[in-house]
């Protein structure tokens, strides 16, 4: 077993800095929303590090940024890993990018050690993981997962999509292009930070994660008559704002008491008009909710739209609902487990097997080959901040560990 081998921490260390560098915010985190001047930056130094690396470069036709390390045998599988170069807006310097730089060590280090394996090795960077445009362009396209039904009103509108897409020189029909055979993948590995509290306040070094949530999202209005703030009495108005501070407490009140373990969030609200002096007639929410299971994350879907309709109600308003997205729960893979546990044994790290409450590519990757993913502790549990940060030995070893469980799946 190949067990000696460990990556440059110098030049993980060179390459992370230098791409957090990329859309950097003066907060201290980035700001590369998927498809951005800035991401688009990110994967022409990604692409530079490729060439640089004398690995192959591949981009398929969902924008999906690869290096390649190829076997002898050019039928043989591809063990794919990875992670994504797009961020929230104001995001952190380590989600995503951090599992990119990773897996491009993780070639770099078995290319030089000389090893030839059965397979073929790829860093991938998956297309708009975040959802800024979609959610899950590029692996789910990979997959087909992703349908040209999501694309027709997505999370982040249509027209962004479509900017985003000219921007980057993409197609929504080339988009399809990155299919790819079941039979053609060997597995999938992601090395992320767990963006949650629980492996820094354990002092655990590295989670295995054993299943990641199902996501639904919805775009509400709720529509009621905007009219003059200071000469309509209190209880004649139909105030589209009530309905939406309504839902937004009923929501987490629901969550809390009847649905453990899952979460709902409202991350946008717009009133509308927008004025000192004007009721709102119209109120935009974005709603996003999460379940560890298909089954409950339909009964919360269920139970929060019947709770916007009640807040509707009450005030007398419209609502509308419309569906932007859903990204099915996906258990992680025994076999790879193991070998991410194995991994860390050999280097006697600590490790606790967790579910994630972040959604990733690696839940589309999940549905049409052996997957897992690898966590390294978040410093206080912050993520999607720029307040986001890991402790660089916890990156090492997450490094180590990808390294070493992608050698035990391509190897057997
Ligand atoms: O939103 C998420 O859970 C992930 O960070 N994309
Ligand atoms: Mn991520
Ligand atoms: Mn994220």
């Amino acid at each position: 077993m190949v067990t000696s081998l460990s990556i440059n921490p110098q030049r993980l260390q060179a390459d992370f800095n230098d791409l957090a560098a990329i859309g950097a915010t003066a907060a201290g985190g980035v700001n590369r929303p998927a498809l951005s001047p800035a991401h688009l930056a990110a994967r022409a130094w990604f692409a530079a590090q490729v060439q640089q690396a004398g690995l192959e470069l591949q981009i398929d036709g969902a924008g999906n940024h690869s290096a390649m390390l190829c076997c002898a045998n050019p039928s043989a599988p591809t063990l794919l890993l990875g992670s994504h170069l797009d961020s929230v807006p104001d995001g952190g310097r380590f989600d995503g990018a951090l599992g990119v730089v990773a897996a491009l060590e993780v070639l770099r280090t078995i290319q030089e050690a000389g090893l030839h394996l059965p397979v073929h090795l790829e860093a991938i960077d998956f297309t708009d993981e975040e959802g800024t445009l979609v959610g899950f362009i590029g692996s789910g396209t990979l997959t087909g997962t992703l349908t040209a039904h999501d694309l027709q009103n997505p999370r982040g509108g249509r027209q962004a999509l479509l900017a985003g897409l000219a921007r980057a020189g993409l197609s929504e029909d080339g988009l399809f292009t990155a299919r790819r055979d079941p039979a053609s993948l060997a597995g999938y590995l992601e090395l992320h930070i767990e963006q949650g509290p629980r492996l820094y306040e354990a002092g655990v070094a590295i989670g295995v994660v054993s299943g990641i949530v199902g996501i639904a999202s919805y775009r509400l209005a709720f529509s009621g008559r905007a009219n003059h703030a200071g000469t309509t009495p209190m209880a004649a108005r139909r105030d589209a704002g009530l309905g939406a501070a309504g839902f937004i407490l009923a929501a987490r009140a629901l969550v809390m008491e009847a649905f453990p373990g899952c979460v709902a969030n409202v991350g946008m609200l717009r009133l509308d008009p927008g004025a000192f002096n004007i009721i709102p007639g119209r109120a935009e929410l974005a709603l996003e909710c999460r379940a560890a299971d298909a089954n409950t994350l339909e009964r919360l879907q269920a139970r929060l739209l019947e709770s916007a309709a009640q807040e509707a109600a009450r005030y007398g308003l419209a609502l509308e609902v419309t569906p932007v997205g859903r990204d099915a729960p996906a258990p992680m893979s025994q076999p790879v487990q193991q070998a991410i546990l194995s991994a860390a044994a050999d280097l006697g790290l600590t490790t606790q097997s967790m579910p994630s409450g972040a959604g990733h590519d690696a839940q589309n990757l999940a549905m049409v080959c052996p997957t897992g993913m690898i966590f390294i502790p978040s410093v206080g549990g912050i993520s999607h901040s720029p307040q986001e940060t890991s402790r660089w030995e916890d990156c090492l070893n997450g490094a180590n560990v990808l390294l070493g469980a992608a050698l035990r799946l391509a190897l057997g």
